[in-house]
């Protein structure tokens, strides 16, 4: 029980002090690992072509103004090679740039996913987050330029965290020219999930104080 009631305290400090960073999805265990994340995989479907309309999954809902694939298998990315082969993944247009926004189930305060995209010039895709009150809070740019000789199945992880209270992503874009998406995560819940977590594990303290009483 001592151990436990450690563990949580120790977790709950890593929140407070882990701040805004650029992450990437294995440096995700400085967010709360307590609660669990939203993801999406695209790994149960295959070939979902949505128009105009949405695809929901893992707590997630993706819409665009262009046509997108969820459970792309393979897709030509020019210079940048056929990608995904062997995994399911998001795909969409190749024509100019597409806005992918994706509206969370709970509020989050960080997201990640691995991505790959169309040849150059258009090297890079742009990350916007934004509150419940579909306020912007942030624009992010991230440069990858996975071209050339080797670039078959090439792909980074990008995303952001940031998690001081006020901070509360609940829908975020992706915004690229062709590009392909997997294993999209947004992070655990602070609030308002913190709250009966931070309730359970002071009911655990009281509990801990009330054993120590009895001895
Ligand atoms: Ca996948």
């Amino acid at each position: 029980m001592k151990t436990l009631h450690k563990a949580l305290v120790a977790t709950l400090l890593a929140t407070a002090a882990a701040g805004a960073q650029a992450v990437t999805i294995s440096s995700f265990g400085s967010l709360p690992m307590l609660y669990p994340h939203l993801v999406a995989n695209f790994n149960s479907v295959s070939g979902v072509a949505v128009n105009g309309g949405s695809y929901s999954e893992g707590g997630m809902t993706f819409t665009a103004d262009q046509p997108f694939t969820a459970g792309q298998n393979a897709f030509d990315l020019g210079d940048n090679g056929t990608w995904g082969l062997g995994k399911s993944f998001l795909s969409y247009d190749a024509i100019g740039n597409t806005t992918l926004s994706v509206t969370l189930d709970r509020l989050s305060r960080g997201v990640a996913f691995e991505y790959s995209l169309w040849e150059g010039p258009n090297t890079g895709i742009t990350l916007k987050l934004y509150d419940q009150n579909n306020t912007l809070l942030q624009t992010l740019n991230n440069s990858f330029s996975p071209f050339g000789v080797g670039a078959e199945n090439a792909g980074v992880v990008f995303g952001w965290v940031n998690d001081t209270a006020d901070y509360n992503i609940a829908r975020f874009e992706v915004m690229g020219d062709g590009v392909v998406l997997d294993d999209v995560t947004a992070a655990a819940v602070p609030v308002p999930a913190a709250l009966p977590l931070l309730l359970s594990a002071l009911g655990l303290l009281g509990f801990v104080a009330r054993r120590r009483k009895q001895a």
